[in-house]
Order: structure tokens, then C-alpha cells, then sequence
């Protein structure tokens, strides 16, 4: 059938001011949108009409988009790299930990703006199941704000709050899975044969069988396997995280179509940013891992082209946990834009090995395996966050030096749950087997040596390495998002282990909550928490000034550097020296710069303490 046909479905909705711009919208993105959903339902009898209804629901949405969004969305569409700015910075929190409810994070916002925070990522805060739901990641409805944390009416207000402040509020879309008292969940267990056919639900073994012999395991110890035994279904469903998060079936429009509006229909609340959880999980192929298929790109990139349509002032965030070599697919190319923001999670674990090696060797692969990328897409850069530090990303560059990279990894992570003297005090994730690399637990602090140190000197280190991780993360070029606690230097939360629901999921180490004595002290530099977050708003704010540490500008590997360093230059102007080890180290400048921390001139050969780092601009 002809675009137009499709295209008229949507317009038809709308009122006369609103339908030239969603004509020239949709004469962009709807060619595309279609060719994708061809590819992927095309086949189907019903294709087009299923079509022309998904462009209707997209018609009503757009209709219903509020006028100041839509005076963002057309002031950032007019300007796409505005994400791409060195004055932006992410900040992330749990609402509970952070302010208790939403209307308790809207008094931490000048808390934010004073720290320059432009993007704040709230974790998940939408309706979850009852009893346990992995920290909100089982949702049970996308249409109602979880009553703990407030209403949907108080949503609306901190969004309004947030945007008058200069601050993007992202919120995790968690469309790979819904809880198993979501109202699909609950109309399959009736007998609804529509609902059931959202997910991947098996009769028996035979085809959950098959696929295990090459799925991977998320969460091994607590959750073996990828399918679980559903009475009410009497069959298995395919649950690849915890047993009550099912995942939902994308080979099914339907799934496509509901999730897409109800993406907008949160964006219409005045979400900005989507942290898309679990991408790579979204389409399933016997005889893989089901993890990054074609497919899920193209769903991605059909959702991408829909929110181009009816929301471009939205960013879309991918969570793929995934190697380095699997990242750059996830923003999609000019021709086939996908997410606007990656999390380079391998950067995020490589800098820890670092650390753990005192060696920049897998960090500098990871740099060397990151290409530069399409306009108006840029990563997220980050020293942790809620989950586990994951170390398996890292495989093809811990071996990249020919030996063997679990073994490689396994030390790093038994480094990191404090063996063999190491300064660390975390936990391993997910791994029972001490010569397996799975994940690590911890706040920065505890990671970096803060709460195992005694002497005044070791506190001074773990400040240093954690200060070392953070200018990583702000000059690497990248949208950088700090995680709560971190500028406080918040040590581990031991409180999980007696809370029966999650004592056996150690992430919970690194989800304490908001220390409002620490932040009392945030001023005094007398104090740990008050040094960090000192320095750390210095770091912030050097790099605001400076365009040559924005997102996309060059970035280049000095290769002249020593193995216990890092040197990245940003153009010809700017230049930064990271020292991961405990030695100290040398590099020899050439020409005159100025370290902007100390504000000093710098020239000759530059002695790095243990761990030490310069950001130097050319004088
Ligand atoms: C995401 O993460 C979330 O960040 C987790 O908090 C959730 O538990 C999970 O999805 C389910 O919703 O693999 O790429 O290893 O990195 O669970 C998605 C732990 C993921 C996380 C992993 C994860």
C-alpha cells in the first residue's frame, strides 16, 4: 500500500496547526518506519491493517502531546546535538534512596543544579509486582507511578519542576519483560489466548531445551536458567531474569504496538530520556545466545523513527550490556538511527581493571575498539552503577594480549572482593566458582579502598582513585552520569542482608540510602565527604568550560605514556594524564600547558604520584 494511506491515518487525527509539521515529519521517518516494520511483520495477512491502526494510536498520541513539550520537541530538533554538550551531566538515583518520593527528589533539585546536573535518571518508579520486583525492574503497569513513591499526578509536577530547571528526566523503560501481575500476565494465567500470545510461553521442555544449549545465564546463582514453570499457564515462560519477569514476545505486533504507546504516553508526562533496559534480550533465535539479534535493532530503530514522528525532543538510551565490539550497532548508523545514548559499559569495567592491574592495557583496547560514531549519538560514560560492575564485556580485550581472559577477569573480580591484600571491599556477583569473572559489587568508595582504609594517607589514595575514575568518565567524551553516593564518597549498604527479598542479590551493596549527614558536610574539604564532593564539582566545572571535552569532540590515545597510564588527548588543546597505578610515573610534556585543576603552568617532564591525574590545556 502506498505511505501516503498510512501517513493519511495519522494525520487524520489531528487538528489543521498541528498536521503540516507531522506531515514533514512523517515524510522524513515513516518510509523508514514502515521498511522496518515490513521486515519484521510484513509477512503477516493483517500486516497493513495493523499498520494503518498502529498509525492512528501514533495520531492520537501526537494530538495529545502537551504544547510546552512540544515547543521542546521542536527547539531540539532544530538542534539534535543538544545532548552532546560539555555542560551536560547525568545524575542517578533510586527515588526511595534519593528523596524518599518523587515530591521529596524535587527538593534535592537545586542540590542537582548546584552540583551542574542537567539529566537526572530516576530508576525505576513505575507500578511494580507485589513482594519482590529486582528493585522496580518488574513492572506491572506502565501507566501508574509505583504508590510509594507518589501519584501520577506528582510525576507530572517533577517533571514540569525538573524541565523549569534545566534538568532532563529519564526513566527506565523496561520493555524486554513485565511482571507476572502485569494485566497480560494476568489475562494469560486466565486463559486469555491474546495475552498469552504477548509472551514466549512453551507447552513443554522440547523447544526451552533446545534454546538453552546456547542461551547464557544473567543471574546464574539466584536465577538458573531463562524459563520457568507457570501453573496457571501450564507451560514455561521465558523468563530470562528472575522467575517472575516474563519476557514479552516482539514476533507479535501487538507487543510492539502496546509498548510503543505507552512509551509515549509516559513521554507525553514529560519524560525526556528512556533508558531502554535489556536491549540486546528483545528478539530470541534457537541456536544463539538470543542477545543482540538484526531484529532487535530493527525493532530499536522503529522505535526510534516513531518517537522522530511524534516525540524528536526525546532521547532514547540503550542498556546493552554487551562486548565493545556489539555497542556501536545500538545508535545505529545516519542512514538508520537507533538509540541517541549507549552506555559503554566496557569503558565503565576497564577503567576498574585498571585499577585492579595497575595497567591501562584493557582500557586502552576498549579505546582502541570504540569507534567514532554518527552524528547526534554519543555514549554514557560512568564509574557504576545499580547493578554489578559486569566483567565478561571484557573478554576479547583482557585476551587481546594472547592469554587467557577468564582467568584475567576472575583476578580482577577476586581483587575486587578484597583477596590477596587488595584495598578493596566488595562482593562477587552472581559466581560461586573463584576462578569464574561474573560481576562486582560495591559503592566507588568501598571499590577504591575508602572503607578499608586506617591512616590518613589511605584515605587519600581511595580519594584519588576514585577522583581518577570519575575524570575518566568526565573527559573521556561522553554524556558522563554520576551515581548517587558517589560525590559523597558513600560507603557499602550492608543493610540488604536482612531483608530476606534481597539478601542473596549483592547489587544491593550499592543502593544505600541518600547520607543527609555526608551531604551536610559537602563544603568542608576537612572532611572525606566534603574533599570529594569538592573536588569532584571542580572537575564538573572545568569541564563546562572547556568544547573540546563536549561529547563527539576528537579524542585521541597517546600512545607515549607508560603501561600504569593514561593519556588521552581532546584536539590539540587539551590533554589529560590519568596515572592508575601505585607508582608514580612520568611523562614528558611537550610545550607549555596549564593544569586547570591547580591552575598552574606545566612544562617538561610531569611526575605523577600514585594515582594522580592532570587535566592540562594548552597555554
Ligand atoms: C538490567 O540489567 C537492569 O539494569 C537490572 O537492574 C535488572 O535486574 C535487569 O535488567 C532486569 O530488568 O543484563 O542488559 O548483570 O547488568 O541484569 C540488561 C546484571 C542486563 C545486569 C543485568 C541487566
Amino acid at each position: 500500500m502506498p505511505s501516503k494511506v498510512f501517513s493519511d491515518r495519522l494525520l487524520a487525527v489531528l487538528s489543521d496547526d498541528l498536521r503540516p509539521q507531522a506531515a514533514r515529519r512523517l515524510a522524513a521517518a515513516e518510509p523508514v518506519l514502515r521498511r522496518l516494520l515490513a521486515g519484521l511483520y510484513g509477512e503477516r495477512a493483517d500486516f497493513d491493517a495493523w499498520l494503518g491502526d498502529l498509525m492512528a494510536s501514533l495520531g492520537a498520541l501526537y494530538a495529545a502531546r502537551p504544547a510546552e513539550l512540544r515547543a521542546l520537541d521542536a527547539q531540539r530538533a532544530a538542534q539534535p546535538e543538544w545532548f552532546l554538550s560539555q555542560r551536560m551531566l547525568g545524575y542517578c538515583a533510586y527515588v526511595q534512596n534519593f528523596g524518599g518520593d518523587l515530591n521529596g527528589v524535587a527538593v534535592r533539585i537545586p542540590y542537582l543544579r548546584e552540583l551542574g546536573v542537567s539529566y537526572l535518571h530516576l530508576l525505576p518508579f513505575l507500578r511494580p509486582r507485589e513482594g519482590e520486583n529486582d528493585g522496580g525492574f518488574a513492572v506491572s503497569s506502565f501507566d501508574e507511578v509505583d504508590p510509594a513513591l507518589g501519584s501520577n499526578a506528582d510525576l507530572d509536577a517533577l517533571t514540569a519542576q525538573l524541565r523549569v530547571a534545566g534538568i532532563s528526566l529519564c526513566s527506565d523503560f523496561i520493555l524486554n519483560h513485565v511482571a507476572d501481575d502485569h494485566a497480560w500476565a494476568l489475562a494469560a494465567k486466565a486463559g486469555d489466548a491474546g495475552a498469552r500470545a504477548m509472551f514466549h510461553v512453551f507447552p513443554d521442555r522440547d523447544m526451552p531445551d533446545r534454546y538453552e544449549r546456547t542461551l547464557g545465564q544473567v543471574f546464574p546463582q539466584v536465577a538458573p536458567g531463562n524459563f520457568s514453570f507457570v501453573e496457571a499457564l501450564d507451560g514455561w515462560a521465558w523468563t530470562t531474569f528472575y522467575p517472575y519477569q516474563w519476557d514479552l514476545n516482539y514476533a507479535n505486533p501487538a507487543v510492539f504496538a502496546e509498548m510503543a504507546a505507552a512509551l509515549l504516553r509516559l513521554a507525553n508526562r514529560g519524560i525526556e530520556v528512556f533508558r531502554l533496559d535489556s536491549t540486546a534480550f528483545l528478539w530470541k533465535r534457537e541456536g544463539t545466545n538470543s542477545m543482540n539479534q538484526p531484529e532487535a535493532h530493527q525493532l530499536l530503530q522503529a522505535l526510534r523513527a516513531i518517537v522522530d514522528i511524534v516525540a524528536p525532543g526525546v532521547l532514547l538510551k540503550a542498556e546493552a550490556i554487551v562486548p565493545t565490539r556489539e555497542l556501536p550497532a545500538y545508535l545505529g548508523s545516519a542512514a538508520a538511527p537507533e538509540c541517541h545514548i549507549a552506555y559503554h559499559s566496557s569503558l565503565m569495567a576497564a577503567g576498574w581493571v585498571a585499577l585492579a592491574e595497575q595497567d591501562t592495557g584493557v582500557l586502552r583496547e576498549v579505546i582502541r575498539n570504540t569507534p567514532a560514531l554518527p552524528a547526534a549519538a554519543t555514549w554514557l560514560s560512568y564509574v557504576r552503577c545499580h547493578d554489578d560492575i559486569g566483567w565478561n564485556v571484557l573478554r576479547a580485550e583482557a585476551s587481546a594480549d594472547g592469554g587467557d581472559s577468564a582467568a584475567r577477569l576472575a583476578r580482577v573480580a577476586r581483587f575486587f572482593s578484597g583477596a590477596e591484600g587488595s584495598y578493596a571491599i566488595g562482593a562477587a556477583f552472581q559466581s560461586t566458582d573463584p576462578n569464574a569473572a561474573h560481576g562486582s559489587n560495591g559503592m566507588a568508595a568501598s571499590l577504591t579502598g575508602l572503607q578499608s582504609a586506617v591512616t590518613e594517607e589511605e584515605r587519600a589514595l581511595a580519594l584519588s582513585r576514585m577522583l581518577l575514575l570519575h575524570g575518566l568518565a568526565l573527559s573521556f567524551g561522553a554524556l558522563p552520569v554520576l551515581y548517587m553516593g558517589d560525590e559523597l564518597a558513600m560507603e557499602n549498604d550492608y543493610s540488604y542482608l536482612h531483608r530476606p527479598q534481597h539478601a542473596m542479590d549483592s547489587r544491593w551493596l550499592q543502593r544505600p540510602v541518600f547520607d543527609q549527614q555526608r551531604w551536610k558536610h559537602r563544603y568542608d574539604v576537612s572532611t572525606v565527604p566534603g574533599a570529594m564532593h569538592q573536588a569532584l564539582a571542580k572537575l564538573v566545572r572545568i569541564r563546562s568550560r572547556h568544547d573540546a571535552l563536549a561529547a563527539n569532540a576528537p579524542r585521541a590515545l597517546l600512545t607515549d605514556a607508560p603501561d600504569g597510564m593514561l593519556a588521552l588527548a581532546r584536539g590539540e588543546r587539551f590533554l589529560t594524564l590519568m596515572n592508575f597505578s601505585g607508582q608514580a610515573q612520568t611523562y614528558a610534556l611537550q610545550g607549555v600547558w596549564r593544569d586547570c585543576v591547580a591552575e598552574q603552568a606545566m612544562s617538561g617532564t610531569l611526575v605523577l604520584e600514585p594515582y594522580a591525574m592532570y587535566w592540562l590545556e594548552r597555554e
